[in-house]
């Protein structure tokens, strides 16, 4: 399975109809708050134009791309944490998730109303960015409870620990957030088992107008998410949505008209992997292509463990040929004869493009 992300946000910020957008599905998406109750999961392909250039010169039974994994889920409202809304329970489906997706509301229209009664990004985005840290305080609270009445028992594993812990809820308390990067390994990882929602990579997507698609129509998003080292996508779920019914051809005319360049799924999928260290291999195998997502800096021997465990434990050696050879050379058999195929170990770092042919013995 590849990327997971969860689409967060305010009630009628326009969370299901991205979804929508992005899946192809048709979950319900009404100008009413709370139109969500139930969390919907979608699974969508990774576009990939090296892939389809790949199948195109290799014409293989089958093109097997990455997937991403969407999950919608209800509107938060201040003092969720206290019940207000839906409550902040269904956040515990997005704890899986590799990524977040914060919808903000940037578009106007009238007759969908505003929990809030106006548009107002900053604020939006504080009302659901502190219902997020008192969700994990409650998680850290907890387990301070446990380990409290076990550190005297169980020493030094458990006493670092609870510092950690104990730090954690002070910034949190007081307003500010854990900056993953600043953290030891060992922190990083005593962190991992709480699946933190305010720990987790995440970008914000500005739910905007049609007429402000070409325009940054809040400025102050840009430069608080600059703050927040992370990004902005900005999407209009409305149109996005509309443009999923068009045909190939009708969707090209409409995106140029409205100076698009990317589809929302596309848009969307770049932010993630680069927020995520994430690059693409590819594999030529028997009839198929196929591609491959791991974490930049992945070991020739891993990336074979992700294609098949017997890859990993006999793996011998790789061969390997860059994107941009394969597509110069015009074949595999033609990379082979102008000698681009190097062979490489289990500690070679695969690159992004790069296509593998394990050797490896069962
Ligand atoms: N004009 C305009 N309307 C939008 C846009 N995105 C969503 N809407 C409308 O806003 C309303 C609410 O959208 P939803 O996608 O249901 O919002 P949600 O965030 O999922 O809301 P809840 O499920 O209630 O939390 C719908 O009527 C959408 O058609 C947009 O980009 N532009
Ligand atoms: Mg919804």
């Amino acid at each position: 399975m590849g990327l997971s992300c969860g689409i967060i946000g305010l009630p009628n910020s326009g969370k299901s109809t991205i979804f929508n957008a992005l899946t192809g599905l048709s979950v319900p998406a009404h100008p009413y708050p709370f139109c969500t109750i139930e969390p919907n999961l979608g699974i969508v392909q990774v576009p990939d134009e090296r892939l389809s250039k790949l199948a195109s010169i290799v014409k293989p039974e089958k093109v097997t791309p990455t997937t991403i994994e969407f999950f919608d889920v209800a509107g938060l409202i201040k003092d969720a944490h206290k019940g207000e809304g839906l409550g902040n329970r269904f956040l515990s489906y997005i704890r899986g998730v590799d990524a977040i997706a914060h919808v903000v509301r940037c578009f106007k229209r009238e007759d969908v109303t505003h929990v809030y009664g106006s548009i107002d990004p900053l604020r939006d985005i504080e009302i659901v960015e502190t219902e997020l840290a008192i969700s994990d305080l409650e998680v850290v609270e907890d387990r301070i409870k446990k380990l409290e009445r076990t550190s005297k028992t169980h020493g030094e594993k458990f006493r670092k620990e609870l510092d950690l812990l104990l730090e954690v809820k002070t910034l949190l308390g007081s307003g500010r957030f854990i900056e993953i990067g600043l953290l030891k390994e060992e922190q990083k990882s005593i962190l991992k088992s709480f699946s933190l929602l305010t720990s987790k990579p995440f970008f914000y997507i500005a739910n905007v107008d049609e007429e402000s698609l070409e325009k940054i129509p809040f400025p102050q998003v840009e430069e608080y998410a600059r703050k927040r080292k992370t990004a902005v996508v900005y999407i209009c779920g409305k149109l996005e949505e509309e443009l999923l019914r068009f045909s190939k051809d009708e969707r090209r005319a409409y995106m140029e008209m409205y100076g698009l360049k990317d589809l929302a799924v596309e848009k969307i999928v770049k932010t993630a992997y680069q927020l995520l260290g994430l690059i693409t291999f590819y594999t030529i195998v028997g009839k198929e292509v196929r591609a491959w997502t791991v974490k930049k800096g992945t070991k020739c021997v891993e990336a074979a463990g992700k294609i098949h465990s017997d890859m990993e434990a006999g793996f011998i050696k790789a061969e390997v040929i860059s994107y941009e050879d394969f597509i110069k050379a015009g074949s595999e058999k033609d990379a082979r004869e102008k000698g681009f195929v190097h062979v490489e170990g289990r500690d070679y770092e695969v690159k992004d493009g790069d296509i593998l042919h394990i050797k490896f013995n069962i």
